[in-house]
C-alpha cells in the first residue's frame, strides 16, 4: 500500500511542527469530503441565510466547512492564527503556535448544486512574519479537490505531490511527478465578462480564438469549470492557463479572487510544478498584501502562455 501523508512527510524529513499543521488541514479536508458526499441527503446544499465579509451569500456548506477547519486548527497548538474567507477578522488562538493558516474552506461553492468539483485551498506561513506576508514567504500551500476522487495536492516549495483519500479516511501518496507543461493550447477564462476586459486580455484571447490563423499559430480549446480548484487541478495535471484578470467591473475591488487564500497558494503550487504566475504586471508571489481579504488579478499556468499575456501587458502599458 502506498505511503500515508504522515509517513510521506516523515520520509521527506519535514519539520514535525509543520507536519502537524499539515495533518490538521488534511484531517479537515477528509472531514469536509464526507460532509460533501452526504450533503444532498442531509439537506445541506442551500444557502445559510447570511453573507460573508465579501458580501457573498454563504452556503450552508461554506459555514459547515469553515467550522470544521476552525475546530481542527483551534485544537492544534502549532497554529496561532487562522485567516478564512468566511470570517471577517483573523482568529488569534491563545498559544505560541508557530504558524498562520490562510484558507478558503470551500472554494467554488456556487457549483455545489450541480455536483461539480469544489475544493479547500490553504496556505501556511510562519507566524513570526505577521499576517500580511508576500506569497513567496509561504512554507507550504495546497488544496483538496473534491471530485470523483478526493485529492490533496501539496507543495513545500519544490515539486508538487498528490495524495488520494482512501476509504478509511487516510490520504495516500499518489504521485510527485506533477509538472505543468511549458506549452499548452487550453485556456480558461470567464468569456461572459469580455465586455469588461482590458486591451491585454482582449488581445491575448483574440489570438487564441484565431487559432492557426492568428499570432499564436496554433488551435486552442477553451475550458472553464468556474470552480478554481477544478480549473487549477486540470492545469497542474495537463497544462493550460487560468485567467481572472482585472477588468473594468472588478477594478475598484482590485480583482475577483483573493490574494491570501486563493491566488498565493495556487501560484506557489503552479510555480513549484514549473509554471508561472502573474497579475499581468507583477509576479503574484511578490505582492505584499495590504489586507487579509485583498483581491488581485490572477493569471497562472503554462509558462509560455503566461509569458504571452505578460507580453501583451508590456505592449499596452
Ligand atoms: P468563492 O470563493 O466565492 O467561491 O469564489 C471563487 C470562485 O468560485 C472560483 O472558484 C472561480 O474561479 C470563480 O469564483 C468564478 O467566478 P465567476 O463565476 O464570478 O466568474
Amino acid at each position: 500500500m502506498s505511503l500515508s501523508l504522515a509517513d510521506w512527510l516523515a520520509a521527506q524529513s519535514v519539520d514535525p511542527a509543520l507536519t502537524s499543521a499539515l495533518a490538521s488541514m488534511a484531517a479537515s479536508c477528509a472531514e469536509i469530503a464526507v460532509v460533501l458526499r452526504n450533503a444532498p441527503l442531509a439537506g445541506q446544499t442551500g444557502l445559510a441565510g447570511h453573507t460573508n465579509v465579501q458580501g457573498e451569500a454563504q452556503k450552508a456548506l461554506d459555514v459547515i466547512s469553515n467550522d470544521i477547519v476552525l475546530n481542527h486548527l483551534r485544537a492544534n497548538p502549532q497554529i496561532s492564527i487562522l485567516i478564512s474567507e468566511e470570517m471577517d477578522e483573523a482568529v488569534h488562538h491563545e498559544n505560541q503556535g508557530r504558524f498562520i493558516v490562510a484558507t478558503d474552506p470551500l472554494d467554488g461553492s456556487s457549483n455545489l448544486d450541480v455536483n461539480v468539483t469544489v475544493g479547500t485551498i490553504f496556505s501556511i506561513l510562519d507566524a513570526k512574519g505577521g499576517i500580511l506576508q508576500p506569497g513567496s514567504a509561504q512554507l507550504a500551500a495546497g488544496y483538496a479537490a473534491y471530485g470523483p476522487a478526493t485529492s490533496l495536492v501539496l507543495t513545500l516549495g519544490k515539486g508538487v505531490a498528490v495524495f488520494t483519500l482512501d476509504a478509511s479516511g487516510t490520504f495516500r501518496f499518489t504521485t510527485d511527478t506533477v509538472s505543468v507543461p511549458e506549452a499548452s493550447s487550453e485556456f480558461a477564462i470567464n468569456t461572459a465578462r469580455e465586455r469588461f476586459w482590458d486591451e491585454a486580455t482582449r488581445g491575448y484571447v483574440a489570438e487564441n480564438i484565431a487559432g492557426e490563423t492568428g499570432a499564436a499559430g496554433k488551435r486552442y480549446n477553451m475550458r472553464w469549470v468556474g470552480s478554481m480548484v477544478a480549473d487549477i487541478h486540470r492545469i497542474l495535471m495537463r497544462g493550460g492557463i487560468f485567467l481572472y484578470p482585472l477588468d473594468s467591473e472588478t477594478l475598484a475591488k482590485g480583482g475577483r479572487l483573493r490574494l491570501l487564500y486563493e491566488a498565493n497558494p495556487m501560484a506557489m503550487l503552479i510555480e513549484a510544478a514549473g509554471g508561472r504566475s502573474t497579475t499581468g504586471r507583477q509576479r503574484i508571489l511578490d505582492l505584499t498584501p495590504s489586507a487579509i481579504h485583498q483581491r488581485v488579478p490572477v493569471i497562472l499556468g503554462s509558462a509560455e502562455e503566461v509569458k504571452r499575456v505578460e507580453d501583451w501587458y508590456n505592449r499596452v502599458s
